[in-house]
C-alpha cells in the first residue's frame, strides 16, 4: 500500500497525529509520502519507507499572498502519478482536502482514494467563517471517506454542514513506551522540592486553549498547597500569561519551557495536567499526560468528556470556571490515594484503547475498506 500523508507542520495535535501515523504506517511496511511545507514540528525517528516531500511555494509580483493550496495539489498530483499513490489521506479539512480533490482531478480515472481527517477547529472555528465555509463543505463531501478524532466533532460536522456521508471516529492515539510514568530521566526533583506539588499545562497556546484560566487555577491552588506550574509549548497567547502569572507575583513559581521535542520526559515528573480550553476535539496533550499516569483536570467541553470521564481519572468542569477547577485540582493533590487511583487509570485506559498500535490498526483497516468500496 501506498499513502500520501498530508498536515501542518507547526505545533498542533494534528501535525503530531499525522507524523505519528506516517511514521507508524512506514515501520509496518506501508509506503508513505509526506507532504507538507516544512518537516513536522515533532517528527522523529527514520524509516526507509517514509519519504518527506517538501511543497514550495512559488512568489511572484502578482500575488500577496502565494497559493500554496495550488502547489500542494501540484506536488500531489506529480507524485502520484510517478510513484502510484493508493490514499491521500489529508489532516485538517482546510486547504488540504481541497488539494487533495484538486489532484484528483488533475490524475483523472486513475486517482487514488481521499480521505479527510477533521481534528478539531477546522469544523468548530475556521469552517465556519464565511471566507471558507462552502470550500470546506465542497471539500468534505467530494472525500472519497471521512475521519474524526471524536463523537463530538463527527456530530457538529453534521449538524454545521449538512454531511450525510458516514464519518468514522478513530481517536488519537499516544506511543506507550515512550509516554509512561516513572520512566528513566524522570527526576520531579528538577521541578520542585519534595512537599511541593507539580502542576503542568501544555498547548499550541492559543487563544482557544485559555492559557490565563491556568495561570488563576494554578493561582488559587498554590495558596492553598505550594505547588510549582510548569508550561510547556508556545504560541501567541503565551507572553500573555506569563504577565498575567507576574501580575499576580507568581514568577518564581511558574516555570516556561516553551517548545520541547521530548514532552513525554517532562509530562511524567506532573502531579496534575490542566486544560481549561474553550472548546477541544480530542486533547491529545491529555492524553499524553494520562499515558504517563498523570490525572487531569480541564473544561466539560467538545470531546474531552470522551476521553476524561469525571471521577475516574480526573474532573471536568465548565468552561471558564477556574474555582470549580481548582478546588478538583486541590482534592486530587491533597487525597494521596485518589491521586494514585486516578493515576493508576489514566495509564490503564489510555494501554487499553490509545496505544499507537490499536489505532494505527483501525486506520489501516479503515483503509483497506476504503479501497475495496472501489
Ligand atoms: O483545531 C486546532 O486548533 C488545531 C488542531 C491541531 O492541528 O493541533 O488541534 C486539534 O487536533 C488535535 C489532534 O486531533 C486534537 O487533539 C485537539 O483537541 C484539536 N484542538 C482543538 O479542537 C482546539
Amino acid at each position: 500500500m501506498k499513502i500520501g500523508i498530508v498536515c501542518y507542520p507547526v505545533k498542533g495535535g494534528s501535525g503530531v497525529v499525522a507524523s505519528e501515523l506516517g511514521l507508524a504506517l512506514s515501520a509496518s511496511g506501508v509506503e508513505v509520502h509526506f507532504f507538507s511545507y516544512a518537516l513536522p514540528f515533532r517528527l522523529t525517528g527514520f524509516d526507509a519507507n517514509f519519504i518527506f516531500h517538501e511543497v514550495e511555494v512559488t512568489s511572484y509580483p502578482l500575488f500577496k499572498y502565494p497559493p500554496y493550496t495550488l502547489s500542494l495539489a501540484a506536488r500531489l498530483a506529480e507524485e502520484s502519478k510517478r510513484v502510484g499513490l493508493d490514499i491521500i489521506h489529508v489532516h485538517y479539512a482546510i486547504p488540504h482536502a481541497i488539494s487533495g480533490f484538486l489532484a484528483k482531478q488533475i490524475l483523472g480515472p486513475d486517482a487514488p482514494k481521499l480521505i479527510t481527517t477533521l481534528h478539531g477547529t477546522d469544523i468548530t472555528l475556521v469552517g465556519q467563517h464565511p471566507s471558507f465555509y462552502a470550500v470546506t463543505k465542497f471539500s468534505m463531501e467530494v472525500s472519497d471517506a471521512l475521519t474524526t478524532v471524536s463523537r463530538y466533532i463527527s456530530d457538529r460536522t453534521r449538524e454545521s454542514f449538512g454531511i450525510t456521508e458516514r464519518i468514522e471516529i478513530i481517536p488519537n492515539f499516544v506511543d506507550v513506551t515512550r509516554f509512561k510514568p516513572d520512566q528513566k530521566g524522570c527526576d520531579r526533583a528538577e521541578f520542585a522540592s519534595h512537599d511541593e506539588k507539580i502542576i503542568m499545562h501544555m498547548s499550541n497556546y492559543r487563544p482557544v486553549k485559555n492559557a490565563d484560566n491556568v495561570i488563576r487555577i494554578f493561582d488559587i491552588v498554590n495558596k492553598r498547597l505550594p505547588s510549582r506550574l510548569i508550561l510547556v509549548g508556545d504560541g501567541p497567547e503565551a507572553p500573555n500569561a506569563l504577565s498575567l502569572a507576574d501580575s499576580l507575583g507568581l514568577k518564581d513559581r511558574v516555570t516556561f519551557l516553551g517548545a520541547q521535542d521530548m514532552v513525554e520526559s517532562v509530562l511524567c515528573k506532573a502531579d496534575l495536567f490542566l486544560l481549561p480550553s474553550a472548546s477541544e476535539a480530542f486533547g491529545l496533550a491529555a492524553l499524553e499526560a494520562m499515558a504517563c499516569g498523570v490525572p487531569v483536570v480541564g473544561s466539560i467541553v467538545g470531546g474531552l468528556p470522551e476521553l476524561v470521564k469525571n471521577g475516574d481519572v480526573g474532573y471536568l468542569e465548565p468552561v471558564g470556571d477556574v474555582g470549580a477547577m481548582a478546588r478538583r485540582s486541590l482534592e486530587i493533590l491533597t487525597d494521596g490515594e485518589l491521586h494514585r487511583k486516578m493515576s493508576k487509570r489514566a495509564r490503564e485506559i489510555t494501554v487499553k484503547k490509545f496505544t499507537t498500535e490499536k489505532v494505527v490498526g483501525q486506520y489501516k483497516e479503515f483503509y483497506r475498506k476504503v479501497l475495496e468500496d472501489g
